[in-house]
């Protein structure tokens, strides 16, 4: 398989994580996003939505969207699981997946800053603000779900799905000045995930394409 991302990428780093946990090895074609390689038209033949990820798989689909990725890999690649035992368990893994992914992370994409900075006219001080309302906030509703949900790892004790979504927003957050400090619980996952081995394979500064 081949996985096309870049190092920073978030969603990348999502399904990078996957991977690792499951133990499966792949190729890996940096697109840059700062060139706007996304936008190219060889990459959009790829991937039309012109966004990181893509997985080209061993007989040559094109997947696309991380969440769709990831479900794609729990199907062919079943063993280990990313989720959890119980039906219960394994909505609140994917309901935190989804808080990330579709109620923090798009706001503060890349296109979205660059918006945001080219045609608002945001300076420094109004893209903390923004990264620290949007994405920061959708992340302090996830510290309350994690409340009910977390041991060691979002849904109990087991590392899975919630973390590969959890751990690359807060790498992101990090970057952009979110506040958080009263998000005990994710900063102390957050932790303990960087320790482990699939966690610290699939970090952006451990890709080909990491620009030290
Ligand atoms: N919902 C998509 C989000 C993908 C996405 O936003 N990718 C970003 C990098 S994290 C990207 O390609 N941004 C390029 C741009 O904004 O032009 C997914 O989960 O795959």
């Amino acid at each position: 398989m081949k996985l096309f991302g870049y190092w920073r990428s978030s969603a990348t780093y999502r399904v990078r994580i996957a991977m690792a946990l499951k133990r499966i090895s792949y190729d890996y074609a940096p697109v840059n996003l700062l060139k706007g390689e996304q936008k190219s038209e060889a990459y959009l033949a790829r991937n039309p939505l012109g966004l990181v990820p893509t997985l080209e798989t061993e007989d040559g689909a094109l997947l696309v969207q991380s969440s769709a990725i990831i479900e794609y890999l729990e199907e062919t690649c079943p063993e280990p699981t990313l989720l959890p035992g119980g039906p219960v368990a394994r909505a609140n893994a994917r309901a935190i997946a989804a808080s990330l992914a579709s109620e923090a992370q798009p706001f503060g994409n890349l296109r979205i800053q660059k918006y945001l900075k080219d045609e608002r006219g945001f300076d420094e001080a109004a893209m903390k603000d923004w990264m620290n309302r949007w994405p920061g906030g959708a992340m302090a509703a996830v510290e309350n779900m994690l409340a009910r949900t977390a041991g060691d790892y979002c849904v109990g004790d087991v590392p899975g799905l919630a973390d590969c979504f959890l751990v690359p927003q807060v790498y992101g957050a990090l970057r952009f000045g979110v506040d958080m400090s009263a998000m005990t619980k994710i900063n102390e996952i957050y932790e303990r995930c960087l320790k482990h081995p699939a966690f610290e394979k699939a970090h952006p500064d451990n890709q080909p394409d990491a620009v030290k």
